[in-house]
């Protein structure tokens, strides 16, 4: 089922450019679609709620009563929750919140430079943040935990959330989202699809919904197209792109579980990619074996099908484990499980990955719901510069100076210098204007 690519025998390059062009990787062409939806961004920003209307009416194929949810459709979605839901949805945002309170660490930063020079750091919490959540092929309640637990912990004051508005709920959201959107307290919610939302959020909408500071949430990639569009007007976390398995295993790893492992991203989304790194011919035939009885039996065999005989799936086969690790760091996979032997020591020789899964106990889609990691993770090769969306995401660093009067004296000339040299000579005046009139 799974193309194969056979980098044994030193068909391996080296260098890791060159190791990532050969392995596979889905074609995810947001720079198109950014053209699609730059009229959409502006005529949202010049005409408002008249065009959400019009958008809703085109794209959702329903327009919402109300474009804000309001607050008895919340209690509602929570008092009609399922309660074995609701108790699967508390035990996950217990999780995330614990990590997340330990992500916040202690950023104290006090440093004396110099006696009477000294630089802090403070960390403050973005004001105000606009969080979508996708409501097409799969409503992702889990999603609304992964975004909203760490900036509640990071201290944003104002979070506001859209999801697309479902014709078979009367024009509101998911009752899961809603129901989720309750229980965390987000009260400010939007019936508004993703690439509308993310302009409403960057411009605000007058007597609806007042600018943010920041967008976070993934999203199809007409979403993440708007998104690049109003990136710099607001901050956005990385642009998600279809999801990515990447399973790092030798002949110890169980077949059945790395089939269904693979299996399980690919449910998302035919463009999804799965990506099997091993040195054991006789694992690749087992996971077949494996992929084709499990496929058969799951309800989304048709999408699971379609990226699993994907351009962007496969197996790569290499010599040894060692070849096994350079092949997983170029790939940089938005998720990394890794079933070898003694997953914890080769784990330490990954530096580019999302997220990294070790074992036979620690499946992706613990990661997805409840583990208490994140499942917001950079795709498309991005782990190679970007993080996870965490505590920090939503913090920005405040450097604090407070230097004397004798601590400036005694690094003025070396100011005075620096400046001149870029030709800066107002900058020096700055300093010296201080050290022939003290106080
Ligand atoms: N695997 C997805 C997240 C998700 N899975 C949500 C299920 N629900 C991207 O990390
Ligand atoms: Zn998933």
């Amino acid at each position: 089922m799974l193309r194969r690519i056979d980098l044994r025998a030193s068909g391996a390059p080296a260098e890791p450019d060159a190791l990532a062009s050969v392995l596979p990787r889905a074609e995810f062409d947001v720079e198109a679609a950014v053209e699609a939806v730059r009229p959409i961004c502006s005529d949202i920003a010049q005409h408002g709620v008249h065009a959400l209307r019009k958008y809703a009416e085109k794209f959702d194929h329903v327009v919402p009563p109300s474009f804000r949810v309001p607050a008895d459709a919340l209690d509602k979605a929570l008092h009609d929750l399922d309660p074995q839901l609701r108790r699967a949805f508390e035990i996950s945002i217990e999780r995330r919140r614990l990590v997340s309170r330990a992500e916040l660490g202690d950023h104290q930063v006090d440093v004396d430079v110099a006696s009477g020079a000294r630089v802090s750091q403070r960390m403050t919490p973005v004001d105000r943040v606009g969080l979508y959540v996708p409501g097409g092929v799969a409503p992702l309640a889990s999603t609304v935990i992964m975004n909203v637990v760490p900036a509640q912990v990071a201290g944003v004051g104002s979070l506001a959330l859209a999801s697309t508005p479902q014709r078979e709920f009367g024009g509101l959201p998911h009752p899961s989202i809603l129901a989720l959107c309750a229980l965390l307290g987000v009260d400010e919610v939007y019936a508004v699809g993703g690439s509308q939302a993310v302009p409403m959020f960057a411009y605000g909408v007058p007597g609806l919904c007042p600018k943010v500071n920041m967008i976070t949430g993934p999203g199809n990639i007409y979403t993440v197209a708007a998104k690049r569009l109003v990136k710099g007007l607001v901050g956005i976390d990385s642009e998600a792109g279809p999801t990515e398995i990447a399973i790092l295993a030798d002949d110890s790893a169980v077949p059945a579980f790395v089939a269904a492992d693979l299996i399980s991203q690919s449910e998302h989304d035919p463009a999804a990619a799965s990506v099997l790194i091993t040195d054991s011919e006789t694992l690749v035939a087992a996971v077949e074996d494996e992929l084709k009885l499990q496929v058969a039996q799951a309800r989304h065999a048709a999408r699971i099908e379609a990226s699993l005989t994907g351009q962007q799936s496969g197996v790569v086969l290499v010599d040894d484990l060692d070849a096994g690790i350079a092949v997983a760091d170029a790939y940089a996979a938005e998720h990394l499980e890794i079933q070898t032997r003694d997953a914890a020591a080769v784990s330490t020789k990954i530096n580019n990955a999302g997220a990294i899964f070790l074992g036979s106990w620690s499946p992706v889609s613990l990661g997805d719901y409840s583990a208490g990691s994140t499942h917001v993770l950079p795709t498309a090769g991005c782990a190679c510069h970007s993080s996870g969306l965490n505590v920090k995401s939503y913090l920005k660093a405040v450097h604090v100076i407070d230097y004397s009067e004798d601590a400036l004296a005694e690094i003025a000339d070396s100011v005075v210098t620096f400046a001149e040299a870029e030709d800066l000579p107002s900058h020096g005046r700055a300093i010296s204007i201080r050290q022939e009139r003290t106080r």
